[in-house]
């Protein structure tokens, strides 16, 4: 590695030198810069919710233990926390709400540039939530579909839970969460009540604002479940697809677009609109055509749907520029760095935001909307291929870091895999492979890249930690981007460091399913919104095995957890009962009392957790420990 980055990404030390010898500064320099970083702030006890503040209060007891309004280190740290989930549900339920209000109107033939790709899957999705199939063309049922998804938004009634959160569990966790009155009714409401009830002077009991808190987390599941199932029936439930990724996808011959943030709606266009350019690309003398590539979770997206390769993760947004042969980078909502815009500037490459709502200096900004979207992708492939004709070719510095990655694992594909050895019975080879210890249980790694640790460190070590150990491994998010770019998502690396009956069970799957092969080591299900994937997955075998999801070997880990998302995501995982690993400390320890109903008092409630383990050599330890405790428990 290089001296000015802290990344197990080898593209990111080659790129990193390029960024220090023409004074760029990168999200590694501006982490530096910032050291030591506020000790008050870290510790969650800084209070700026009114104008009589800032308040802070003295960790070490010294100083004043309540803000002026009389708010102490509990109230402080939950109402702090509360409102990193709200926003975390908002990010994921705006996303959710985009998708379903385009599919109420490709459901009247109003969108000519999207239609349902996967009806299959659209009538999975309606026969789950109750609309009618029977005899019905498609149109109406997605209309329909999009209708009844909109009114987790509206329904006022507050006994009536969100459709999509009772739809996607099974009925024992419907029925504790119930219990405990944390079932989200209205996706919005609940985000706004959180908002409401931590402003000043409003609630002070710090359990009951993170109970408030919680029920916003499990809004941001229902968002991710909507905005998941209605992408698929849109665009296409992924199924396995071999491509690549790392920075080393960006080729010096074609035209290079890089999508990144997290809406398929715009990527998908603009994956299409391409295959229709490639002529004019080639014309302007890009020989091999325009080459789409993916960052962050839209690049999940559409690695997945189509096996567009992934350019690579959050923390190394910036690199990809530095390339010098990045000529497009599209952006629409979310993980976004307002840094691009200064790094685009030193180079060719135009910046293009595409949200109203989200404009950044140093970008054109190009209006998404979807009834003009082909349009509006052409003038951006467009831009690109003018920009592409601007390159200084003694800047261009192509990677070498290239990895092949096996994505594309839906819970549809996972079970379509195991149908081809049970076609009666797809989840008994699973089950019965569970129960007879073969695979010791399942790990789901997500979240973020954070500069508080080594950019994809932590997820490496661990996970080959849990594969030797026989736990199978799923992964999304900038967590999955961290495996595709270090080639821990290829059969070979199943064989390389899976134990060994693990191996046997990913060759048996793989070879069964026509990969000619073991199946990949970690599991790519998607992007962050697609965590649902992995609670559909849950789920099913819950509901084989007749059981709750906290009493199943289930575990979920975040080692670089960064965003508001992630907060909001851990949280919902703690409640649907799963030990949650962070690696990275959150903002919370400066309360006793918050700190331990995360980490203890929530496994009385919801028999999930918070483990806090910086060191991933240890975090694996503990992850396995809590999966053995789960099977002996269930007595397996
Ligand atoms: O939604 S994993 S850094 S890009 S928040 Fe962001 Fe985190 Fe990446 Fe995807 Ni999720
Ligand atoms: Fe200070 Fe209370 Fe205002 Fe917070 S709400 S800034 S603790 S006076």
């Amino acid at each position: 590695s290089c001296t000015s980055c802290n990344s197990c990404d080898p593209a990111a030390a080659e790129l990193c030198t390029v960024a220090a010898a023409a004074d760029i500064p990168t999200v590694w320099d501006r982490h530096a810069t910032q050291q030591p970083q506020c000790g008050f702030g870290s510790l969650g006890v800084c209070c700026r919710i009114c104008w009589k503040g800032p308040c802070r209060i003295d960790p070490f007891g010294k100083g004043p233990q309540r803000g002026i309004c009389g708010a102490d280190r509990d109230t402080i740290v939950a109402r702090n926390l509360s409102r990193m989930m709200a926003a975390g549900a908002a990010g994921h339920s705006e996303h959710g709400r985009h998708i379903a209000l385009a599919m109420q109107r490709v459901g009247r033939n109003e969108l000519p540039a999207y239609r349902i790709r996967d009806e299959a899957k659209l009538t999975a999705v309606a026969n789950r939530l109750g609309v009618a199939t029977e005899g019905r063309a498609i149109g109406p049922i997605a209309y329909d579909v999009a209708t009844l998804t909109l009114e987790d938004y509206r329904n006022q009634d507050h006994h009536q839970a969100c459709n999509w959160i009772t739809s996607s569990l099974p009925k024992k966790r419907v029925d504790k969460l119930r219990a405990l009155d944390v079932l989200p009714h209205n996706i919005d409401a609940t985000v706004a009540q959180i908002m409401a009830r931590t402003s000043v002077g409003c609630d002070a009991d710090p359990t009951n604002v993170v109970l408030g808190g919680i029920k916003g987390a499990l809004a941001d599941f229902t968002g991710m479940c909507l905005a998941t199932e209605l992408s698929d029936a849109m665009f296409g439930t992924p199924q396995p697809v071999v491509t690549t990724a790392n920075l080393g996808v960006i080729r010096k011959d074609s035209v290079n677009i890089a999508v990144n943030g997290h809406n398929p709606l715009l990527s998908e266009v603009i994956c299409d609109v391409a295959r229709t350019m490639q002529d004019k690309a080639r014309a302007a003398g890009a020989r091999d055509g325009i080459n789409i590539v993916g960052i962050c979770c839209s690049g999940n997206e559409v690695m997945l749907r189509h096996g567009v390769p992934l350019a690579t993760n959050y923390l190394s947004q910036e690199l990809a520029i530095l390339t010098g042969a990045l000529d497009a980078m599209v952006v629409d909502v979310q993980c976004i760095m307002p840094s691009l815009g200064e790094v685009a500037e030193c180079f060719h490459t135009r910046l293009v935001t595409t949200m109203d709502e989200n404009k950044m200096p140093g970008a054109t900004h190009v209006s998404f909307h979807e009834e003009h979207a082909e349009e509006t992708a052409r003038t951006i492939v467009d831009m690109a291929i003018g920009a592409f004709t601007l390159r200084d070719p003694k800047r261009i510095r192509i990677s070498s870091a290239v990895s092949k990655a096996v994505v594309g694992f839906s819970a549809e594909a996972v079970i379509g895999a195991l149908a081809k050895i049970d076609p009666d019975d797809p989840l008994k080879p699973l089950v019965d492979n569970i129960v007879n210890g073969n695979i010791r249980g399942i790990a789901l790694f997500a979240g973020c890249n954070n500069t508080q640790s080594t950019q994809d460190g932590g997820f490496q070590t661990i996970a080959k930690r849990l594969a030797k150990n026989n736990v199978l491994l799923l992964a999304t998010g900038c967590g999955a981007g961290a495996f595709a770019k270090l080639g821990l998502m290829t059969p070979e690396a199943t064989d390389a460091y899976a134990g060994d009956t693990l191996k046997a069970v990913l060759t048996a799957v793989g070879e069964a399913a026509g990969l000619g092969g073991p199946l990949p080591m970690v599991l790519h299900m998607g992007s962050c919104v697609d965590n649902s994937r992995a609670v559909a997955v849950a789920t099913a075998i819950a509901d084989r095995l007749g059981v709750d999801l906290h009493e199943l070997p289930l575990v979920a880990s975040a080692p670089e957890a960064m965003s508001e998302k992630a907060v909001a995501i851990g949280t919902w995982s703690v409640c649907l009962g799963l030990p949650t690993h962070i690696g990275t400390v959150p903002q919370v320890t400066g309360s006793t009392v918050v700190t331990n109903l995360l980490t203890r008092g929530a496994a009385d409630l919801f028999g999930g957790y918070f483990i806090v383990e910086p060191n991933p050599e240890a975090a694996a330890d503990t992850l396995l420990g809590a999966i053995e405790e789960r099977r002996e428990a269930l007595g397996i």
